[in-house]
């Protein structure tokens, strides 16, 4: 961290100058000295990429960073939502490190691409904190620190239920957003361990709509289909949908095993329409925003710090759901 406290202390210092010249031209009246970006209030500013608002999970996410980086705990956000566009997370990021903030936090929509944008950060000495899904890149040290949920776990638990309640189903995938790390390492462990059950996939890029356009197209495609894996609630609801309209029944003709545990989805999976949902937690914006304020103040974080994630079968109460905030 000693060139971001080099950094620090080159702004300061030039901050310090610019109010001693003030101070000198005004005869000393100017009281504060709120140079934004610098830390010097105390008020640390943040540029959060967030990647888009495409499920249920996302806006509970969104809702969980805007009520942790406040004014009245310190902080100074810049939120920029890029609708699930890579050029617009980067114009973004490109926009945070022009206006000098404190910290960049982002959440990547896709796994690569991002090694120009990461340098260009690190050469400004801006700490970058990557949260929910991570990256590839060639750039050394590229990031201050990673949190999210583990997704490769959650596959795995998907498939250990799987294995236990339905071993020889036949399994339509319906992915995430193809290259993001949320849909390659849920789909890993599925791949590794059922395989050769799975007769087809399809990305519905994590959203209702394109969830059941998918699952209407895989419904033609591969009639003997008797489970759907799907990467998300919000795919998995318009999956419902499509089965519905196709006079099947979600849950008995075709099963469903999906991730998130949004209060939508659990209802689904009370009224036996899900089968079993691989909960993704996406309630820790105070702990984003601890992590960028230790990062910013040079302590230690670790490289990685992992959101615990349940499991829910049908046997969920109704109390558990209505007592969901997301
Ligand atoms: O599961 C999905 C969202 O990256 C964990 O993104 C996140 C995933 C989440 O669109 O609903």
């Amino acid at each position: 961290m000693k060139t971001k406290s080099t950094r620090r202390w080159v702004v300061g210092a030039v901050a310090a100058f610019a109010a001693l010249s003030l101070a000198a031209c005004s005869g000393g009246s100017s009281g504060s000295d709120d140079t934004k970006g610098s830390g010097d209030s105390g008020t640390i500013s943040v540029g959060f990429s967030q990647l888009g608002a495409e499920s249920g999970w996302r806006t509970a996410n969104t809702e969980s960073v805007k009520a942790a980086f406040t004014k009245d705990k310190g902080f100074d956000l810049t939120f920029v939502d890029a609708q699930q566009k890579q050029e617009n997370q980067i114009k973004a990021i490109r926009d945070f490190i022009d206006q000098g903030v404190d910290a960049i936090a982002f959440s990547p929509v896709v796994e690569t691409g991002w090694d120009q944008v990461l340098q260009e950060a690190k050469d400004a000495e801006i700490p970058v904190v990557l949260v929910d899904r991570t990256v590839k890149t060639s750039v050394s040290d590229p990031y201050a620190t990673y949190i999210g949920n583990d997704f490769t776990k959650e596959g795995e638990t998907a498939v250990a239920w799987i294995k236990k309640n339905a071993a020889d189903a036949k399994i339509f995938e319906l992915q995430g957003t193809l290259g993001s790390s949320a849909q390659v390492d849920r789909e890993k462990p599925v791949d590794a361990e059922l395989g050769s059950q799975i007769i087809g996939k399809a990305s519905g890029n994590f959203t209702r709509a394109e969830g059941k356009a998918a699952t209407e197209a895989a419904l033609q495609a591969y009639p003997d289909m008797t489970m759907i894996v799907s990467h998300n609630d919000d795919m998995a609801l318009g999956a419902i949908e499509a089965i519905e309209a196709a006079g099947k029944k979600p849950g008995t003709d075709i099963k469903i095993v999906s991730f998130d545990g949004v209060r939508d989805g659990l209802q689904a999976l009370h009224d036996k329409k899900i089968n079993y949902i691989v909960e993704c937690n996406p309630v820790y914006g105070d702990q984003i925003a601890d992590l960028v304020k230790k990062v910013v103040g040079g302590e230690d974080v670790p490289t990685r710090t992992i959101v615990p994630d349940e499991a829910f079968d049908q046997t969920i109460t109704q109390e558990t759901i209505d007592a969901r905030k997301y």
